[in-house]
């Protein structure tokens, strides 16, 4: 149950994303609930059952919000975004790796136009700022005939956590808006921006301008080159070496200390050097 008394002074219903905001394609219908175990899960049930490109499912709370690999997603009533966004994209599977990258795009775009701080995309998946994780994406794909056929794409951002809204185990590595600034922000002012700049990015991979998506992406993930890093997760143990930009599925390039080159397609950058 949502029982923190910010919900209701900053809420995330669909009547207060609307006011002032007339959304395109995405966004045309909002559901809003309470309490969800996960507004992915609930929008892939709804997906399988025909529900309408743009379609978008909010929760003020998450009982059982994941990331990656069933990791959990730390989703608190009150404080931050927890959205799921339908999209029914006419490409090949190869580029799937695009609707991860877009929504990262639009995140960080959308944290920074609402708030001006700093935010940057770290690969594959993290919205960071000033080194702590600010946002996650989780884009989960059903794929018939080779064509994508459904994204299902997650958010979650955290807007006005204090630190204490934070389990204590990722208070070191996870940020909000209001820890890095002091302030507090409209959380359907999020939401509008992230939506309005979700369009924004979509128009370019639909009109096949895909290198103007990759271009902003690079351009916010300043880690994809030339940074050191130790990268882990991935089917071997942590490798270290120097970031060489993505291959064309979306893969990170890590030159090896021993001058070899790998080829990373699951994982995470675990340390960071600079942003
Ligand atoms: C992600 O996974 O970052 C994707 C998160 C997607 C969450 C959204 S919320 C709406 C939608 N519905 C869902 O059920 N999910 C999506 P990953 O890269 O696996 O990162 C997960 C890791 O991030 C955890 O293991 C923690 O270390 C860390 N983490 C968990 N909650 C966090 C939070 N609120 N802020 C920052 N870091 C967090």
């Amino acid at each position: 149950m949502a029982t923190d008394s910010r919900s209701t002074m900053d809420p995330v219903t669909p009547a207060a994303i609307r006011t002032g905001f007339r959304p395109g394609c995405l966004g045309r219908e909002i559901y809003y609930f309470d309490s969800l175990e996960s507004t992915n899960r609930l929008l892939r049930q709804a997906a399988s059952r025909g529900a309408r490109e743009g379609t978008v499912i909010l929760a003020e709370e998450q009982t059982a919000g994941r990331g990656r690999l069933n990791r959990t997603w730390e989703s608190r009533p009150g404080v931050g975004v927890y959205l799921s966004l339908l999209l029914r994209p006419r490409v090949g599977s190869g580029g799937t790796y695009l609707f991860t990258f877009l929504p990262a795009v639009a995140t960080a775009r959308a944290l920074r136009a609402v708030s001006g701080l700093p935010v940057f995309i770290q690969w594959p998946n993290d919205v960071m700022l000033r080194g702590k994780k600010i946002a996650g994406i989780l884009s989960e794909v059903r794929t018939i005939d080779g064509q994508a056929h459904e994204i299902v794409v997650g958010v979650g951002i955290n807007v006005n956590h204090t630190p204490a809204d934070l389990p204590a185990y990722l208070r070191d590595f996870a940020t909000s808006l209001a820890i890095a600034s002091g302030r507090c922000f409209s959380r359907s002012a999020v939401i509008r921006a992230f939506l309005t700049q979700m369009e924004r990015g979509y128009e370019l991979l639909r009109s096949g301008n895909t290198a103007a998506v990759l271009d902003e992406w690079k351009r916010l993930c300043p880690s994809h080159y030339g940074k050191p890093v130790v990268v882990t997760g991935g089917q071997t143990g942590p490798i270290r070496g120097s970031t060489r930009g993505i291959d064309e599925q979306g893969a990170l390039l890590l030159e090896t200390q021993d001058g070899g080159m790998e080829r990373i397609a699951f994982g995470e950058l675990r340390r960071v050097q600079g942003r």
